[in-house]
This record gives structure tokens, sequence and C-alpha cells, in this order.
């Protein structure tokens, strides 16, 4: 087993280590915290998966980025850097990870106190704050102009997934696919329409600017009085299109069930949070996004959606080998829950569109 507080030791913490302990049940990374005595400072210690971030130094190098500008602009407007940022503390040897002799990138973080974070936005309120967090988060970036490194080509690019997909398909490696007609329609049915919003990206009508993609709610950080702190988990900073944060957010935000509910009856878009993350998020963004954003806001959720269906039944097909899973066809319960509720953004789709138009008009007005 990996000696854990001996990888600690490579860091520059502030006071020496009491305990590291395993946190949370990412998907795709290795969390621990680390306490040190006397009530020092606490630190999220990752192994982060190389498989999926390819290579590790550029990713943290994206990320340091992305904090060192958020902290000039946290205080320049006499915020607290160390509340309102992320931290990456670098190692003894002045780097952004450690490399083990097992070939594995370990990474830390300032862990921040005193703070919420939600699993679920239950509420339009919370919604309204979240919105607001991601809106701020792309509003304070939006200035960022030194490219950052694209350590997860073909990310949410519809095209390159559709590659992996007719590839995925004609191999079939476990021999899972004859089972699987009626999903394998719903993905071919829906190619075109998002082949369309894509080239939009791919011809600059869309724009690229820095985006999150990863934002689901627990990705923020609120203060003790529900205000927005700060938006953490930055290992998918990425060049794309930000409507990919909103689509992404309306995916996790609006669904009344589990990512992986086996009861589909649970799974459906709440058109209330919808409209009130849209509300918070426009507030922060109205004064950059371009009319092509707005104009395909309320689509990236179907975008985001689709794609993470499509996401879920490749991993099951290609014999689960992407996303942790707890049941053998985890994947495939993960696919039919995201369908449902792709299909109730489809359902809803004017009510959505038809918001996010009259809301920008007020705005501008
Ligand atoms: C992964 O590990 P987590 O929950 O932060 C994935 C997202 C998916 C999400 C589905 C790099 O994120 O794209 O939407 O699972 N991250 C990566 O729950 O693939
Ligand atoms: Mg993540």
């Amino acid at each position: 087993m990996t000696d854990l507080k001996s990888i600690a030791l490579n860091f520059r913490l502030d006071a020496e280590i009491k305990e590291v302990k395993p946190l949370g049940e990412g998907f795709i990374n290795d969390t621990y915290i680390i306490t040190t005595k006397n009530s020092g400072p606490r630190y999220i210690l990752q192994r982060k998966n190389k498989n999926i971030f390819s290579p590790i130094p550029a990713m943290m190098e994206n990320i340091q980025k992305v904090c060192a500008h958020i902290k000039k602009k946290v205080i320049n407007a006499g915020g607290d850097p160390l509340r309102e940022a992320m931290t990456i503390i670098a190692t003894k040897d002045e780097k952004l990870y450690f490399l083990d002799d097992k070939d594995e990138y370990w990474t830390v973080c300032l862990y921040i106190e005193d703070t919420i974070a939600y699993e679920a936005a239950e509420t339009p309120d919370l919604a309204y704050a979240g919105g607001k967090g991601i809106g701020k988060f792309q509003s304070l970036v939006a200035d960022l102009k030194e490219p950052l490194v694209n350590i997860l080509p073909g990310f949410h690019d519809i095209r390159y997934r559709f590659k992996q997909w007719d590839e995925l398909l004609a191999k079939d490696p476990v021999g899972r696919k004859e089972k699987l007609s009626e999903e394998i329609s719903w993905i071919e049915s829906r190619k075109e329409e998002m082949l369309d919003f894509w080239k939009l990206v791919e011809d600059e009508t869309i724009p690229t600017r820095i985006s999150h993609n990863d934002t689901k709610i627990n990705n923020i950080l609120f203060d003790k009085k529900g205000e927005v702190l700060c938006v953490i988990d930055l290992d998918t900073v990425l060049s794309s299109t930000v409507l990919n944060d909103f689509g992404d957010a309306m995916r996790f935000y609006t669904n009344t069930g589990l990512e992986d509910d086996k009861n589909l009856e649970n799974v459906s878009m709440n058109l209330d949070i919808f409209k009130a993350f849209a509300r918070g998020y426009l507030e922060e963004t109205i004064s950059f996004l371009s009319p092509k954003e707005i104009e395909y806001l309320a689509f990236s959720a179907r975008y985001i959606t689709y794609e993470q269906v499509l996401r879920f039944l490749m991993d099951y097909i290609d014999g689960d080998n992407y996303y942790k899973t707890k049941s053998a066809n985890h994947n495939l319960v993960r696919t039919r829950a995201q369908y449902k509720l792709l299909q109730s953004m489809e359902n809803q789709f004017s009510e959505m569109d038809g918001f996010i138009k009259s809301y920008v008009t007020e705005l501008k007005s």
C-alpha cells in the first residue's frame, strides 16, 4: 500500500502532518485530506489520473495560471486570496506535483476551512447562487490571455466522440453491442443536430474561452452566509466554449433524480431550477457573452447531456475502463438515467429557450 504520509512529506506544508485520510468519492482521481498537528492548516492530497489528464505537469501549469489570475483579481478587489481562490502547494523542490516511484502524480492544495459544499441544488435559490458562481468564475478568467495546454483533447468535441464511437462499435471489445440496439439508436438519431452545433464552435461562430468543464454544484464552495466563495476542481480548465459549463451545470443541477438512478420515474429536468441557474449565470456573464452564445445557451444543456449519455454508453461497451463503477451494469444504468434526463430537456426545450431569450432582453433593457 502507498505510504500516503511519506508522499505528503514531499510538499511544502506549513505544519507537521498528523494523518492522511481518504476524502469523497470522485470518479477520476483519488483524494485524501491531510490534517496537521496543533490545528495547523489542512490540505487536499490527490493522486491525479494520468490515464485521463495528459500530461499532468501541463495540467498543473494550467491550474496554476488560472489560480494566479484569480488571486490577483481577488486581491485587487480587497478579498481574501487564500479563501476566494485555490492555492496550489508546491513540493520542496518547487514543482507543482510529486512523481512517486510508481510513476504516479501527486498534488496538494490548501483545504479551505469553514465552507459549505452542496451535493444537490435542492432549491432555486441555491441554483441561482450556483449560476452566479460559475458565471463569476468565467468572468474572472475571461481576460486571461495566456493559452492553456489542451490536456483533454476532444473532451467536449462531439466529432471526436463520434470517431471514438464508430471505432468502438466496430470493435465491440467485450461483446455488449448486440443487446444495446435501442441505446445505440438514441445516439444515432441525434448525431446530425449535435454535429451542427459543434460546427459553430469549430468555425468560431461560437468563440473559444476559458471554461471550467466540471460545473457540478459540489465544485463550488460557499461561505457560511451562503455566498459563493470559490470554484474548485480545476483539473478540467480548458480553452473551449463556455456553453459547455452552462450545459454541464444544467445536466447536473436540474436532474430530479440521480445520475445513476435505477428508477427512471425519478429522473426529469426541473424547469424552475433551470431558470434560477440561468438567471444567476446570465447576470454575471451578460457583459461578455456574444449573441451566438446566448442563442445556444439552452441547447447546450441538451448537447452536454447527450454527450454524457454517449460517454457512459461508450464506457459500458468498452468494458468499463474510464468511470469507476460499483456494479456490473453501472454504466448502463447511468446511460439510461441520463437519457431520460435528455428526453425531459427535449420536451421542455421551448420553455428553456424562451426563458433565456426573455431574461436577456430584461437584463439589457
Ligand atoms: C467525471 O470525476 P468527476 O465527477 O469530477 C468526468 C465528467 C463527467 C462526470 C460524470 C475528466 O467527473 O466529465 O461529466 O464524471 N470528468 C472527466 O459524473 O472525465
Ligand atoms: Mg471533477
